[in-house]
C-alpha cells in the first residue's frame, strides 16, 4: 500500500515509537526531525498542525494525531495486514492489548519516568519544572513496584506481551524498559530477557537509527 505518511519527531523515547512501529510495518514516510527544547514544537507551522506543541506527530492525508501511543495504535489499525499486525483481531485479545497500552503510558511511562525526567537533575529538567529529590525517588520506587505487574506476565515464558504476537504494547514497554535502564532505576530479570527479544528486531533497529536526529532512511 503507498500512502503519504509524514513523522514530525525524532531522537526521544516517544518518537522512536512510531519510527519503530513504521518499520515493523514497512512503510515508507518522510520525517521532519524536529527536536524537543529547541523552539522546533513551537513555529507557527508546528503548532498550527499540534496546538500543544509535542512531538511525536503523524500526518497522513487529511489526518493529524498525537500521542505516540495513538499513532502506533492507528498505524497497526490503517496498515497493519496478514503478514504482520501490531494488533490483535481476537475482542478478548484486543481488550488486554488495550489493558497493558493504558497501563504502560499511564502507570509506567506518565507517573514513573515521566515524573523523574521532569523532577530530576541527573538527565532530567527540573532546572523547568523543578527540583524535587524525594518525588524522584519515590517515582523510581514506584515503577519497580508496577513492574511487577509485567514481571509476572513474562515469567511465564511468553515471547511477547500478548504472547506469540507482537505488538504496539511491545513497543511501548520496550521504550519504557530503556528509559528505566538509562535513568537507573533496574528492571527485572524476565525483562532482561524480553528486552533482548524485542530489541533484536529489524524494525527496532531501524526505527531506533530513523529516530537519531539525521538518521531517517524509508524502509
Ligand atoms: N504523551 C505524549 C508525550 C509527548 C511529549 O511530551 N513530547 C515531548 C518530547 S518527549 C515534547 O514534544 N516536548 C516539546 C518540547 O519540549 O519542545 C506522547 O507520548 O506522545
Amino acid at each position: 500500500m503507498t500512502a503519504n505518511l509524514i513523522l514530525w519527531g525524532a531522537g526521544t523515547s516517544r518518537t522512536i515509537r512510531p519510527h519503530w512501529a513504521l518499520h515493523e510495518l514497512g512503510l515508507a514516510y518522510d520525517v521532519r526531525p524536529i527536536l524537543p527544547r529547541t523552539g522546533e514544537t513551537k513555529t507557527a507551522e508546528f503548532t498550527a498542525l499540534s496546538p500543544r506543541q509535542k512531538i511525536p506527530l503523524l500526518q497522513d492525508e487529511e489526518l493529524t494525531i498525537g500521542e505516540s501511543a495513538a499513532i502506533v495504535a492507528y498505524l497497526a489499525r490503517r496498515y497493519g495486514n496478514g503478514e504482520i499486525s501490531l494488533i490483535p483481531d481476537d475482542p478478548m485479545l484486543y481488550a488486554k492489548w488495550l489493558e497493558w497500552c493504558f497501563f504502560i503510558v499511564t502507570e509506567l511511562d506518565s507517573t514513573s519516568l515521566y515524573v523523574m525526567r521532569r523532577h530530576g537533575t541527573v538527565k532530567g529538567l527540573a532546572h523547568l519544572y523543578g527540583h524535587a529529590p524525594d518525588v524522584v525517588q519515590r517515582a523510581g520506587e514506584y515503577f519497580r513496584d508496577q513492574l511487577r505487574n509485567v514481571d509476572v506476565a513474562l515469567r511465564d515464558g511468553r515471547s511477547y506481551l500478548m504472547g506469540d504476537q507482537f505488538t504496539t504494547a511491545d513497543i511501548l514497554l520496550t521504550t519504557c524498559l530503556i528509559w528505566a535502564i538509562d535513568y537507573g532505576v533496574g528492571i527485572c530479570d524476565s525483562a532482561e530477557s524480553y528486552l533482548s527479544r524485542t530489541t533484536a528486531r529489524d524494525g527496532y533497529r531501524a526505527g531506533e537509527k530513523a529516530n537519531s536526529p539525521g538518521g531517517h532512511a524509508s524502509p
